[in-house]
């Protein structure tokens, strides 16, 4: 590992799909291991970062969660 950089890896993932198919909540009980019931229209990119310590190797995973409406399509 080099100097100064606390992870070996860095993977970048992008979560897709539907709208109100769940995507943002799956992202808030990976990152914050926490649920909310009311739900809240994702309306733009959101990203979050989560380490993983796998053995001896360090994970960085950089996570996007995008919205699932129609008139996102573009994004
Ligand atoms: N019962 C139950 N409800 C869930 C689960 N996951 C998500 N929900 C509910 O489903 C609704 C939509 O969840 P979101 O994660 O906001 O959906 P989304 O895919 O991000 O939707 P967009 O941001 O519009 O694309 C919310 O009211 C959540 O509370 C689950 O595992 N079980
Ligand atoms: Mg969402």
């Amino acid at each position: 590992m080099e100097e100064g950089r606390e992870y070996e890896y860095l993977f970048k993932l992008v979560i897709i799909g539907d709208s109100r198919v769940g995507k943002s909540c799956l992202l808030f009980r990976f990152a914050d291991d926490s649920f909310r019931e009311s739900y809240l229209t994702t309306i733009r990119v959101d990203f979050r970062f989560k380490t993983l310590d796998l053995g001896e190797t360090s994970v960085k995973l950089e996570i996007w969660d995008t919205p699932g409406q129609e008139r996102f399509r573009n994004i």
